[in-house]
């Protein structure tokens, strides 16, 4: 397994994080902004095959028609000569004053309509460019008080904008799917659908859910405390795992955006593992864009900035190396037989089994011995987890 990223492995990165120019809420930029045009053939040259953005990434806020088309045609030119794709865009619905009780779940309607009509504007430019995903982070529909926000009329608000966002692509034709990132704070003191679990039970109130799925950010899960992997797990399962935002945290803190794997290093390599092989008993696994959404720290000049680039895709295929090594050493094989890990996919009823059987089983219940489990019949987890921390430490090969 080669270390050098390829087309193939698609890892795509956002605008904004290339692009991200060190400010923070304490001080100001550190470093220059950046030309789309550079960034794109930096992201060629370094291996990445996709670039995706918000609308005010690639031309500022309030920027005239005309300045918008030309920074377009510079995206468009620049893909063209060096093959980068766009495969997600999203939309700046959080940056703008307009936008500062949110954009869909404004307590003001015509923010709502204003924030819809960009919405549309940009889903129009991504059906140009060939996106077949399209992010929604809704980082300000929250509140800092719960008098102010009637969370039940907004999650309706929500619902309501995504709604006709599905009729829009369905009507106009375009191979476009949406993806709902959570996160549960940051910049507002609470956010709507701040986990993936929220928005896994929002979307299937939708009136097109099979249009919409997630776009889950290893740090924003982690910033509720959340294990990232079973999250995923949880999201291939019920068929959502759209599109993926991978980057580093370092526990319940500030949205730190660190470069993947450079935080809970053992939770981005079960996440690798999942995403390769579906899990242990062949569950469903990932083969969309690996987008890394993180920010180069401000300490950093612009060869930092191309260094944590780096960073990230040979973190994703290290993890990678080390998890087929994983799976593939016989006594790690042999202890998840121990742990009787494949008996969790086989059925705990016999086929056509009732609960009228079941209650006949006298061995299920009047002769069963859970007495038996006492100081016996371990499952060797820990032996387990042990091998899996040999193999992601190098130790074993
Ligand atoms: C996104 C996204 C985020 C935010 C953030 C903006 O589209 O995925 O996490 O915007 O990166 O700073
Ligand atoms: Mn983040
Ligand atoms: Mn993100
Ligand atoms: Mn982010």
């Amino acid at each position: 397994m080669s270390l050098t990223p390829t087309r193939a492995d698609k890892f795509s990165f956002g605008l904004w994080t290339i692009g991200y120019n060190g400010t923070d809420p304490f001080g100001g930029p550190t470093r220059a902004d950046l030309d789309v045009v550079h960034g794109v053939e930096k992201l060629s040259e370094l291996g990445a095959y996709g670039l995706t953005f918000h609308d005010n990434d690639l031309y500022a806020f309030g920027a005239t028609d005309a300045e918008r088309q030309k920074q377009i045609d510079r995206l468009k030119q620049a893909m063209a000569d060096t093959g980068i794709v766009v495969p997600m865009v999203t939309t700046n619905l959080f940056s703008a004053p307009v936008f500062k009780d949110g954009g869909f779940t404004s307590n003001d309607r015509s923010v709502r309509r204003y924030a819809i009509r960009k919405v549309l504007r940009n889903i129009d430019l991504a059906a140009e460019l060939g996106a077949e995903t399209f992010v929604m982070w809704g980082g300000r529909e929250g509140s800092e008080y719960d008098a102010a926000k009637d969370v039940q009329a907004a999650l309706e608000r929500y619902r309501e904008a995504v709604n006709l966002l599905g009729d829009y692509v369905t009507e106009k034709g375009y191979n476009i799917r949406f993806a709902i990132e959570p996160k549960p704070n940051e910049p507002r003191g609470d956010i709507l659908l701040p986990t993936l679990g929220h928005a896994l039970a929002f979307i299937e109130t939708l009136e097109r859910p099979e249009l919409v799925g997630i776009n889950p950010e290893v740090g924003h899960e982690q910033m509720a405390g959340l294990n990232f992997t079973a999250g995923i797990a949880q999201a291939l399962y019920q068929g959502k795992l759209f599109h993926i935002d991978l980057n580093g945290q370092r526990g319940i803190k500030y949205d730190q955006d660190l470069v993947f794997g450079h935080g809970d290093l053992q939770n981005a390599f079960s996440l690798v593992d999942l995403l390769e092989h579906g899990g242990p008993n062949g569950g469903a696994s990932y083969d969309g864009p690996k987008h890394f959404d993180y920010k180069p720290s401000r300490t950093e000049d612009e060869s930092g900035v191309w260094d944590s680039v780096s960073a990230n895709m040979r973190m994703y295929l290290l993890l990678r190396e080390r998890a087929q090594a994983f799976r593939a050493d016989p006594e790690v094989q042999q202890a998840l037989s121990d742990a009787r890990v494949a008996e969790l996919a086989q059925p705990t009823l016999n086929d056509g089994e009732t609960y009228t059987d079941l209650l006949a089983d006298r061995s299920a219940f009047e002769d069963f011995e859970p007495d038996s489990y006492f100081n016996a019949k371990g499952f060797g987890f820990v032996r387990l987890q042990q091998l899996a921390l040999e193999h992601l430490m190098g130790a074993r090969s």
